[in-house]
Formats: structure tokens, sequence, C-alpha cells
């Protein structure tokens, strides 16, 4: 019998992610204060507001007391955030071992790590093992606050067990499984040691969803090749149930954007950040402190620049603004001395009393400031080697109204698939490629900057953060009621 779907205004809509949109800090024994927080899936969820939405997921602090737990829990609630409390052992092998140090880098082609590299390592299974515990504390708490009706929509690669958890607990739960990340090609994810347990997980989702058609093909061919199951051009077919996989690219909500520009502290911001650097062009990068982003690459393509166009050394500056993350993992505290020692360099080399080519900042800045930054921008320079999708250059574009800057952007980043008729794409592998870019980036005139900027905005301005979300949801009760029609005929 057909299920009566509410409508979507009125939908329950569980979000249930690795990390909560808050940051908590504890100011007493039962006292906390929250804040929400930065990051590419809040940014893009912040801006749907036809869901009554509940958010579910860790609030990035270890609670091991009962009276800590309660308060934050009811602080959170007023948030309609649920948290799920994982004590420091399972963060350390689930959250940094698992999901970070292995599946992060394989789905980015980094490969796996060394000292995992058989399957048969005790970290590797202990971590697996944690990871598949962490997974069912969430679909605990999922369990305990879902009601009939309601949709569940699990998101990325911290939670590819989730589905299956779910499913087990009721098999008519609406379950979606949304991807952040690329999904490599399968002889990627075959060398995974769990590859088969995680897809058969995943599957047991309604809808599972990528960036781009690229990465659903490639899921599809791993499930064909791996699992030795059928693939249709709805998804992945078992024994007559189902999986639908699409794509689904994820946008932002460009109106707080555009609006952020008329905000007269950020007007004041951009008057000030062109005196600050007049007669120089600006190009920007602003990423997370991740290999995956492809920083040193970029920066010396800037320097290959500059060596090879002399009379552009003290016409333009490169602003890196690079939010340190997962700072306690070895690797990225090598990559951040690596990019500090790259930069030193190139402002030793090229630098003069009064100037350097290159501003490195090791932090984040606030959303206005930000704007500001996009704004006054010339040039921005996205050089990841992989990203599922890729926001800031998105936000670039959304700022760029008034100046209409270039985007110089990775053919590896999803935002390729959208943005490469306006942008530059790029080989971020090739330096001589990407200075050779940057150098038609400065001269470009203005009637072919024009026409890139016009098909990017338009492209940002219509596909919201929003109607991703949306579009999402309404695929995933779709699906389930043509699954219901199917079984009923
Ligand atoms: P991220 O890897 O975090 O997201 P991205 O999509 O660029 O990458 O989003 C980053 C967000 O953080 C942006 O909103 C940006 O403004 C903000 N940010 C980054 N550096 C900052 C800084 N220094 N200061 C302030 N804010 C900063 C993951 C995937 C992406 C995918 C998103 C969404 O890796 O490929 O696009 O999820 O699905």
């Amino acid at each position: 019998e057909r299920q009566e779907v509410r409508p979507y205004n009125r939908q329950r809509l569980l979000v249930v992610a690795n990390r909560l949109p808050v940051s908590a800090v504890r100011r007493g024994e039962d006292s906390w204060s929250l804040e929400i927080s930065a990051g590419g899936l809040v940014s893009a969820l912040l801006g749907v507001k036809v869901f009554e939405a509940r958010w579910i997921g860790w609030a990035g602090v270890n609670v091991p007391d009962e009276v800590g737990q309660k308060a934050l829990t009811k602080a959170l609630a007023e948030k309609r955030c649920i948290p799920v409390f994982l004590d420091e052992e399972i963060v350390h092998q689930y959250y940094n071992g698992y999901c970070n140090n292995i599946l992060w880098p394989l789905f980015h082609y980094l490969g796996l790590p060394q000292e995992d590299r058989l399957a048969t390592t005790r970290s590797f299974q202990s971590q697996f093992a944690a990871y598949k515990k962490a997974n069912q504390m969430f679909a605990d708490v999922v369990s305990e606050h879902y009601e009939e009706g309601d949709v569940v929509w699990c998101h990325d690669y911290h939670l590819m067990f989730l589905p299956k958890c779910l499913k087990e607990y009721n098999s008519k739960m609406k379950v979606g499984w949304f991807l952040h990340t690329p999904f490599p090609s399968s002889e990627i994810h075959r060398t995974l040691p769990s590859r088969s347990e995680l897809l058969r997980s995943v599957l047991a989702a309604d809808l599972v969803g990528f960036h781009t058609y690229d990465y659903a093909r490639h899921f599809v061919s791993a499930c064909t090749r791996i699992l030795g199951l059928e693939g249709t051009p709805e998804g992945v077919e078992d024994q007559g149930r189902l999986t639908r996989v699409a794509a689904f690219p994820i946008g932002i909500d460009s109106e707080r954007f555009i609006r952020a520009l008329e905000v007269p502290d950020v007007i004041q911001n951009m008057k000030e950040l062109k005196e600050r650097f007049a007669g120089r062009k600006v190009m920007l990068g602003v990423d997370r402190l991740d290999m995956i982003k492809g920083i040193p690459q970029k920066i010396l393509a800037f320097e290959k620049f500059l060596e090879e166009n002399a009379s552009w050394r003290d016409k333009v500056v490169l602003l890196q603004i690079a939010v340190p993350t997962r700072t306690d993992v070895p690797e990225y505290q090598k990559l951040t001395s690596q990019v500090h020692e790259i930069v030193g360099r190139i402002n030793g080399r090229f630098g003069t009393l009064t100037a350097v080519p290159i501003h490195h900042l090791d932090r984040s800045l606030d959303f206005y400031a930000l704007c500001a930054l996009y704004a006054v921008t010339d040039v921005a320079l996205v050089t990841s080697l992989r990203d599922g999708m890729n926001l800031v250059s998105y936000e670039f574009v959304a700022c760029q109204e008034a100046k209409k800057g270039v985007l110089i952007l990775s053919e590896f980043a999803g935002a390729a698939q959208s943005l490469g008729a306006g942008a530059i794409l790029v080989n971020p592998w090739n330096i001589t490629e990407v200075a050779a870019s940057i150098g038609q980036a400065l001269n470009m005139s203005p009637e072919e900057r024009e026409k890139r900027h016009r098909h990017n905005f338009h492209h940002v301005k219509t596909h919201t953060a929003q109607e991703w979300a949306e579009t999402f949801v309404s695929e995933l009760n779709d699906t389930v009621i043509e699954a219901q029609l199917r079984i009923s005929k």
C-alpha cells in the first residue's frame, strides 16, 4: 500500500553527519557555550529552509560524565541538534584512524597508508571494528529519535556503515546517503580490505548520491566488478531490489554572499584591502590545509610565474588563507612546514624591503572578512589534486559581480564539471601549465572576463544549496514510493 508522504515543507529531516554544525565549549560542570561552526557541508545545509531539519552527530568534544552529557544534550536541543557521544578511544580509531587516515586519502587517490597496506595488520582491523561500532552508535541515536515518515539523510565517508544499521533497525525507514568526497575509480576502491562490506552497507540505502556523474559511475562499477551485481541506468540491482544511484551537485547559498557585500563593515574592509594592495593585482587561495588541496603545487606554480615574468614581480600578490585541520596528524604537520618553507624561500627570493609576493595565513577568516577578500580578488586559484566539489570556487564567483575576476580551477575538482566553461581549467600537477594560466588570467581582456563570469555567476545563482537538498530529499521520497509501487504490482 502506498504510504502517505507529508508535504515537503513539513517533513522531518534527520541529517546525520559525523560532526554537528556547532563547536561546543564547556564553561562549567553543567554549562556549555555553543557556536555554529564553518565547513563545506554546514555552509550548504544552512541555506535549506523548507524542511523541519534536525542534526544528529558528534559535538567534537569528549564528555565522559553524565552531568556534562545531559547539560550538552539540553543546550544542543535549542539548536535542533542531537549529540552522539563518542569516547576518546573510539574517536582515535574511528575518526582519526579509519576515516581520516584510510578512507579520506584513498577516496582522493592518495592510496592506502603504507603501514596499513596489508589487510591483516592489527591496526587496520581494529580501526575498521571501531568504525563499525561508531556507525552503530549513530544508528542507535537515530533510531531513538526516528518517527514514522521522517527522512534520514546520512552524510559522507564517515557513515558508510550507517544505512545498513538503520535498515536493520527498521526496513521501512527512508534512508539516503550522500558522499561529499569523490568516489574513486573501482580499481582504487578495490584495494580497500573492507571494500565489499562497505559497498553492501551503502547499498542498503534507498538513494545514494554523489556530486558528479563520474563518481556515481565509479560507484556503480565498483558494485558490478567487486560484488558482481547488476548496474542499470537507475542504479544497482541486487535480487530484484534497486538502490537508486544519481548525481546531485551541491551549491552554495549564493544570496547570503551577494547580500554580505552590501554590509557597511564589508564595504569598509574592501576599501582597506584595495588601499593596502593598490597598484597590485590580488590573487587568492582559500583552503583547509589538506594534502588534497594542492597548496604546495599552487605556490610553486606562482613562483614559476614570477620567475618567468620579471615585470609582474612588484605588480601581483598571492594571498593564501589556509585553515589548519587535523593538526594532530603527523602528515598534516609535515604539510604545514613544507608550505611554510616554500613560502619563506619565495618571499626571500622575490620580496623587497617594502613588499612580499606571498601572504600566507594559517587561519580561518570569519564570513564577512572572507566575502570582502573574495570581492577584491582579481584571480582565484583552486588547485585541488582531487576535491569532491570545492565550494570556495562557488563562493568566489558569487562575490565577483562587480569585479568579474578570473577563476583558475583544477580539472580534478567536481566543480570543473559545472564551472569549467567559465574558468581556466588546469592540471594542478603541471606547474608550467598553471604558471601559464596565471599569466593568461592576469592579462585577460575585460570582455572575455565578463563572458566567463556571466556563465559561472548564472550557474552559482541558480544551482544553490537549497535546491540541492530539496532535490535530494524529493528524489528520496519518490524512490521509496516507486519501490513500494513495484512491490505491490
Ligand atoms: P571541504 O574540503 O572543506 O569540503 P570546500 O567545498 O571548499 O572544501 O568547503 C570549504 C568551506 O570552508 C567553504 O565554505 C570555505 O569558505 C570554508 N573555508 C575554507 N578555508 C577557509 C578559511 N581559511 N577561512 C574561512 N573559511 C574557510 C568537503 C569536500 C568538498 C565539497 C564539500 C561540500 O572536500 O569537495 O565541496 O565538502 O560537499
